[in-house]
């Protein structure tokens, strides 16, 4: 247990959830934080990739439709040696407690919306059923010119294959900078922000966008927001109450 926020503010927001008729939330590498998924940026309880991979170059150099066609070996092995990893890991509280909140909400007949940054898997894992794979999967490889796409485990994959349909490389069925997010979850994602009554943002930096736009929806239409995350973010001024601490000690507080 951490000092973190008094038991009235969690008091507050537990009542604001069971209160809720929609509760819609956006989460981020910080929630994944105690699974032992590194974060990219900021503070971290546990491990970080810190923004700089290889060389010096940040996630934002590389992480991109040109830094897969620059090194395209390299981006490759990354992506399939978290994907490796990522057989070993398993969900924490924090993913538990929104599907445990899910469960709740829809047994008494009212809706809950996941939108998650993250690609890990975690999410679904842990038992959350309504959710929206805002930056894609690890867990799906495509290819990078036709529609072909499929799902893989965490076997390693050593060498980039080539699309069955029409020869090109296949690549990580993930959202790079400067591409769009798949339309069909981006709008579904806008969408529950703007009808919630309760959005709730834990475990992102809030830097990465639209992602981050969510929580301004919500604000714009009248929601109450909540966030929780290790530290202030460009979020926290926004929000109506920001609660300070690991994400996999509070969420299952707000949830209890
Ligand atoms: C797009 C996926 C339209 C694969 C990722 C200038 C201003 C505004 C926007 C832009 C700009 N310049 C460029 C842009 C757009 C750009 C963007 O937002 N850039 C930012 C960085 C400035 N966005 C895009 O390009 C997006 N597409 O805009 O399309 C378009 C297209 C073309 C032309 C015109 C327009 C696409 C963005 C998708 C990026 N994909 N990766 C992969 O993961 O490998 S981003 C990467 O950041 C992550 O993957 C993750 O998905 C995302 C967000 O990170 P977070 O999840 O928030 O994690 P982070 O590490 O940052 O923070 C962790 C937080 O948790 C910290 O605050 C920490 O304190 C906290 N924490 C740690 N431990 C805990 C904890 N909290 C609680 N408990 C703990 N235990
Ligand atoms: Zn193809």
């Amino acid at each position: 247990m951490t000092d973190g926020p008094d038991q009235a503010e969690i008091a507050r927001v537990r009542d604001l959830l069971g209160a809720a008729r929609h509760v819609a939330c956006l989460t981020g590498a910080g929630i994944s934080a105690a699974s032992g998924v590194p974060t990219y940026r900021g503070a971290h309880t546990g491990r970080t990739v810190g923004g700089a991979l290889w060389d010096g170059l940040r996630v934002e150099d590389w992480a991109t439709p040109a830094g897969y066609a620059r090194d395209p070996q390299r981006v490759w092995k990354w992506y399939s040696d978290r994907r490796v990893q990522l057989g070993e890991l398993a969900p924490n509280a924090g993913h538990v407690a929104l599907a445990e909140l899910e469960k709740r909400l829809t047994a008494r007949g009212g809706a809950f919306t996941l939108a998650t940054q993250n690609i890990d898997a975690l999410h679904q894992r842990a038992g959350s059923v309504n959710v929206l794979a805002l930056h894609g999967s690890l867990l799906r490889i495509r290819c990078s010119v036709c529609p072909y796409r499929r799902e893989v485990g965490h076997e390693p994959i050593a060498a980039i294959p080539a699309c069955p349909d029409c020869g090109a490389r296949l690549r990580p069925d993930v959202v790079w900078f400067g591409e769009m997010l798949p339309q069909d979850v981006w709008t579904a994602a806008a969408d529950a922000a703007g009808d919630c009554d309760v959005f709730l943002t834990a475990g992102t930096s809030a830097v990465v966008y639209p992602a981050a736009g969510l929580v301004e929806i919500a604000a714009a239409t009248g929601a109450t927001t909540v966030e929780v995350n290790l530290e202030p973010t460009p979020a926290s001024s926004l929000v109506d109450v920001a609660l300070q601490g690991p994400a996999d000690e509070l969420l299952p507080q707000l949830v209890a």
